[in-house]
C-alpha cells in the first residue's frame, strides 16, 4: 500500500476567471488547508513575475511598457513553458499543485482584444493538463468593487465582460467546475475544498497535455 501510494502522482488543480474574482486568495486558502491536512503540496502562479519574461510581463501590465498583441501573448505563454520541467517532476514526485491562472487566461485576455482564438491557442498546445479547473465566477458589479480594482491594464468593466465570455466559450465540462465567488471566503473555500478532495482521491492516470 505504501508503495502504490507513493507512486500516484500528484494532482494539477488551476484557478481560472475574471479579475478580482477572489482566485489568489482561494489558492492560498486551499494550499494551507491540504498542507495541514498532510499532503506535499505547492502554489504557482501565473504570470510568475519573477523570472525575467515576467518582469517584462510586469512592465507591460503595470503600464510601464508597451507590446504589441503577439508579443505580449507569446511572452506569457512562454512564462508558461519556463515552469513546465519544475511542474512535471513536482508533479510526478506525488506533490499537488495548486495554480493560479494558467493557458486559459492567455487566451481570454488576448481574444477579448479581437485576437483570433485558434492563433491565440497554439503556443499554449502540450502543456500539462490539469486534472481540474476550477473557474470562478463574480455577479453583478461585484468586481469593481472590489479592492485594488482598475490599477491594472486589463481592470476595465466593459472588457472583463469580454474576457468572460471567451471563457464561457474555453469551458470544458469534462474537467471545468464553475465555483460562484460571491458567498464569503469561507464559503467559497468550502466549495473549492469540496471539488478538490474528490479529485485527489480518484486516480486520474499519466499526465495528460493540454489541446493535444
Ligand atoms: N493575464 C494573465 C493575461 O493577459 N494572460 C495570461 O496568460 C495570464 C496568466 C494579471 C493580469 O494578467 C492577465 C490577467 C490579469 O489581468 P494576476 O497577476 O493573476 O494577472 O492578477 P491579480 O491582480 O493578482 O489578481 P486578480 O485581479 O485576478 O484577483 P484574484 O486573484 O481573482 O482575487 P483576490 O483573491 O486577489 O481578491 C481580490 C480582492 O477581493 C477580496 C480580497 O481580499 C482582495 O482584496 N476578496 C473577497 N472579498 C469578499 N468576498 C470574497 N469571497 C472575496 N474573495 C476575495
Ligand atoms: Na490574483
Amino acid at each position: 500500500r505504501a508503495i502504490t501510494m507513493a507512486a500516484r502522482r500528484g494532482k494539477l488543480i488551476v484557478f481560472e476567471g475574471c479579475d478580482r474574482s477572489g482566485k489568489s486568495t482561494q489558492c492560498a486558502m486551499l494550499t494551507d488547508r491540504l498542507r495541514k491536512d498532510g499532503h506535499k503540496v505547492e502554489q504557482l502562479k501565473f504570470p510568475d513575475r519573477t523570472t525575467s519574461i515576467g518582469i517584462m510581463i510586469n512592465n507591460y501590465l503595470a503600464n510601464k511598457e508597451d507590446q504589441s498583441d503577439e508579443v505580449i501573448h507569446l511572452l506569457f505563454s512562454a512564462n508558461r513553458w519556463e515552469q513546465m520541467q519544475k511542474m512535471s517532476k513536482l508533479l510526478l514526485g506525488g506533490t499537488h499543485l495548486v495554480i493560479d491562472r494558467y493557458a486559459y487566461s492567455g487566451i481570454a485576455y488576448s481574444a477579448a482584444k479581437g485576437m483570433d482564438l485558434h492563433w491565440c491557442r497554439q503556443p499554449d498546445v502540450g502543456l500539462i493538463k490539469p486534472d481540474r479547473v476550477i473557474y470562478m465566477t463574480l455577479t453583478g458589479d461585484k468586481a469593481s468593487e472590489r479592492a485594488d480594482f482598475g490599477g491594472e491594464r486589463y481592470e476595465k468593466k466593459e472588457f472583463q465582460a469580454k474576457v468572460e465570455k471567451v471563457f464561457e466559450q474555453l469551458h470544458d465540462p469534462t474537467y471545468w467546475q464553475v465555483v460562484n465567488g460571491d458567498g464569503s471566503i469561507n464559503e467559497v473555500h468550502e466549495d473549492v475544498f469540496k471539488i478538490v478532495s474528490e479529485v485527489i482521491s480518484t486516480d486520474c492516470g499519466p499526465l495528460n497535455k493540454l489541446w493535444t
